[in-house]
């Protein structure tokens, strides 16, 4: 185990401190000591990375077009038992550790939930002790920053290296490699007879890795997060110097091919939903995964590993379609540089990967047009057409009929579907959460679920419990810790036993009384950046995720107004409620219009009804700016209800709804994604369900006969709070009140807000009543810390390993079908 000491640390502190910046401690700056501090632990933990890196019985690679990290500093030095030790020494010398904390980056390399899971499983990975890797791409910008400009929101750049750097990261030139775009592949037959693929004229990127160390908890394994930048060769790699194609380029050339290089690595896509069929986004694809492949081989060859070991060797991982390239790069090494047949190659590459789905939504489908391919990946497109065309083969062989083929291949219409490369390549194939397993196997991939049903598999996803409970809350923490002692923390499985303190007073109040404490530090933060007074005897409501339709923000607000008005309409205006604080935070793809009028919409409400001297602070509403990571780990804390209301089907998993569940807020909920086995655990008693069905939805879409028109004329308090949209009822809403009516009127509520909102309000007012009641909303908050154990990623990731990557394929994939 690694250990400190104190004197050493700060003898440590004070030298690096010289080395780097030839100044004394007092003299330096937050972010110098920052980046002196996290020098300091890379040289403690140096050692320990070092010897994780060596080669151990199956090692995991994870690849993933984005990681939503968060702040590391606090997580590292909690998993590796340093933190009482460091902020004390910090302390004897001057430095308060909660200001150096503040001054970390919070690098938003993700969008939202794929990102943040892909973290997580990381922190996971390294804490189970197995050596898993993740790889990705060092974008030079992150997520946006968002900014409310007149009540709309404004995208600002992401700047969050400083000066070029990220104080945990090292680069590592030596490891390098090559990723080569455009050009012609020819063949050529050597004097033995043998066909070589030459790919020529190609356009050479360089991909510098930059490595993060992942640190398990108190285990002593360090994996690495890998993660790649742009840029234009070196010199170092000799023949393919700056003038790439023709040695006597242009100087405005060897400009171009700068721009080429720099621009894949540069920003992050910031679209969660919508598939665009960027030409830039495949350079990125194919750029982190040919990368990330070069440097498997490269490891591989180190430790004298033969293609056909690598099965045994190595699982890889693809993290939604965006790495689904790693399936041809994968052949293509082993046909191209292994020298391996077609039949030997397929066998291995479909031994090694699995993939997971993370979304039915059908826009959100990557498809690649044929044409794009061929231009910037001939190889990879000569590859998977003949990967599409063997598949066609063996479904005709089969007998289907043409219409099923059809729908089965990898190609069809001059697009490539990325989805399809990615199941009949893979050995497994997951959803993440039950419903949405069900889902894929029983309706969107229903036709690759008759052919192959033993590939498929659910994966439940889960949080990083240590840094959503342990080190976001860590009253509640130490709270469980007291009363069921610590093995909770290395098996959340324990946290079961809570549910015997279920009627004792004591500890309920207790419980109260830090869900109070984390409301007060929430609402002084809240004061402090918005001017905004909340109450915290008030009930903290919350929705905190990405923005968009099905996600149904507009549901909350539409209700925030039907509740306006109920009190605008009683007598002497007193209602009989609990006092709410509604809380949103939620970003909007730039492009998304819709999703940018309903951050519109609730900021104009909020200003309407925050300055409503009638509403006496019945309501108050509160849009965060820039959610991410960051505010998430002081928002959850303080909430009472997380509001998971996507319309049923639509959200695959959702990970929120267990870091709520997991400090203590009561769940909201339609029965989609993983709220089904949130109510499987606590029982509906313990949560507010409301909502149509899976098959409800299902059926509306395919029968069709719902009609939100209808609804509207036949609901008063319904009608009045839709015209409020357009008829200025709500100051400062423009042209995107019209927006919204029509999505709901005219385009018929896709996502059938104006069904489940009557459902909705009853559900609030139940919450409302329990509340009252504070030894039972208490015993309801126990109950439902008690069993979220399970969604744990620690246990997701057991699953992993023993139903997927130690475990290899099925003999039915053994035996390949094509
Ligand atoms: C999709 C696309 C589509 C094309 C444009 C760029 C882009 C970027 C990211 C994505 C991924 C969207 C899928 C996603 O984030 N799904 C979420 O995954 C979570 C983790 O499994 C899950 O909890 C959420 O329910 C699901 O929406």
């Amino acid at each position: 185990m690694l250990t400190i000491n104190k004197k050493r640390f700060k003898e440590h502190f004070r030298r690096k401190m010289h080395n780097l910046y030839t100044q004394s401690i007092e003299e330096a700056n937050n972010e110098e000591i920052l980046n002196v501090l996290c020098c300091v632990i890379k040289d403690m933990i140096s050692r320990d990375w070092e010897g994780s890196r060596l080669y151990q019985e199956k090692a995991v690679f994870y690849f993933s077009i984005e990681f939503l990290l968060g702040r590391q500093l606090k997580s590292n030095l909690l998993n590796l038992g340093f933190e009482d030790t460091v902020r004390q020494g910090l302390k004897e010398l001057g430095i308060d550790l909660d200001d150096i904390m503040e001054a970390e980056p919070d690098p938003a390399l993700g969008n939202g939930g794929l990102g943040r899971l892909a973290a997580c499983f990381l922190d996971s990975m390294a804490s189970v002790g197995i050596s898993g890797h993740g790889y990705g791409i060092r974008y030079k910008y992150g997520l946006f920053e968002q900014k409310f400009v007149n009540n709309s929101q404004v995208e600002v750049p992401d700047n969050w290296l400083i000066n070029g750097a990220y104080p945990w990261e090292t680069v590592r030139p030596n490891r390098a490699v090559l990723v080569k775009y455009e050009g012609n592949i020819e063949m050529e037959e050597d004097e033995e007879g043998n066909v070589r693929v030459i790919h020529k004229d190609y356009i050479p990127v360089m991909a510098m890795p930059y490595d993060i160390p992942i640190i398990g908890y108190r285990n002593e394994c360090i994996n690495t997060l890998r993660i790649w930048k742009s840029e234009v060769p070196s010199r170092d790699f000799g023949k393919l110097s700056l003038y790439a194609r023709n040695e006597s380029a242009s100087y405005e050339e060897a400009l171009k091919h700068k721009y080429y290089a720099d621009e894949i690595s540069q920003t992050l896509y910031p679209n969660d939903s919508n598939y665009a069929g960027k030409l830039l986004r495949l350079k990125q694809e194919y750029f982190f995964v040919s990368s990330g492949m070069q440097d498997i081989f490269r490891k591989c060859r180190r430790y004298k590993i033969k293609p056909q070991e690598l099965p045994d060797k190595i699982a890889i991982h693809i993290n939604d379609t965006h790495p689904a390239l790693c399936i041809p790069e994968m052949m293509r090494i082993l046909l191209d540089e292994e020298g391996l047949s077609w039949d030997e190659a397929w066998d291995i590459t479909t031994k090694v990967m699995s993939y997971t789905n993370h979304t039915i939504l059908s826009e959100a489908l990557e498809r690649w047009s044929e044409d794009i391919m061929k231009e910037l990946l001939p190889r990879m497109y000569m590859i998977i057409a003949e990967i599409n065309s063997r598949y066609v083969d063996y479904l005709r062989g089969k007998g289907y009929s043409e219409e099923k083929v059809k729908r089965m291949a990898i190609m069809y219409d001059g697009e490539i579907r990325m989805a399809n490369l990615c199941i009949v390549a893979s050995y497994s194939v997951n959803g993440v959460a039950k419903l949405h397993t069900k889902l894929l196997e029983e309706e969107v991939l229903k036709d690759f679920y008759d052919e192959e049903p033993y590939k498929f598999n659910n994966k439940t996803n889960g949080i990083a419990h240590r840094r959503w409970l342990i080190s976001s809350n860590p009253e509640l923490s130490n709270l469980i810790t007291e009363l069921i002692g610590n093995k909770w923390i290395k098996d959340t499985r324990n946290l079961k036993k809570l549910e015997k303190f279920v009627d004792d007073e004591k500890v309920l109040n207790r419980l109260e009384k830090i869900k109070f404490n984390n409301k007060v530090k929430l609402a002084k933060y809240i004061e402090e950046t918005k001017g905004i007074k909340i109450n915290p005897n008030s009930i903290f409501d919350v929705q905190v995720k990405r923005l968009h339709a099905y996600k149904r923000q507009l549901m909350n607000v539409l209700h925030i107004l039907y509740l306006y008005h109920e009190i605008l309409d009683s007598e002497d205006m007193e209602i009989d409620m609990e006092p709410r604080t509604f809380i949103f935070g939620a970003k909007a793809a730039p492009g998304y219009y819709l999703a940018k009028c309903i951050i519109k919409l609730i900021n104009c409400v909020a200003d309407l009804v925050n300055n409503d001297p009638r509403v006496k602070d019945k309501i108050k509403v509160v849009f965060i700016e820039n959610y991410g990571v960051s505010l998430a780990e002081k928002i959850i804390p303080a909430a009472n209800v997380s509001e998971q209301i996507s319309t049923t089907t639509k959200e695959a998993s959702g990970t929120s709804n267990m870091k709520f569940m997991m400090n203590g807020a009561l769940t909201l909920a339609t029965l989609d994604g993983a709220n089904v086995e949130i109510c499987e655990q606590v029982g509906k008693e313990n949560m507010f369900l409301f909502g149509l069905s899976a098959k409800q939805v299902l059926d509306y879409n395919k029968y069709g006969g719902y009609s939100a028109k209808d609804l509207y004329h036949s609901n008063k308090s319904l009608a009045r709070v839709v015209d409020d949209l357009v008829n200025g009822f709500i100051p400062g809403l423009g042209k995107e009140g019209r927006e919204i009516y029509d999505a709901l009127i005219t385009y018929n509520d896709e996502y059938f807000v104006l069904r489940d909102i009557d459902e909705y309000e009853e559900a609030q007012q139940r919450i409302s009543k329990i509340y009252k009641d504070k030894l039972k909303w208490n015993k309801m908050s126990l109950i439902n810390i008690a069993n979220s154990g399970i969604f744990s990623s620690d246990r997701t990731i057991n699953e992993y390993i023993e139903d997927i990557w130690f475990r290899g394929c099925d003999e039915n994939v053994q035996n390949n079908i094509i």
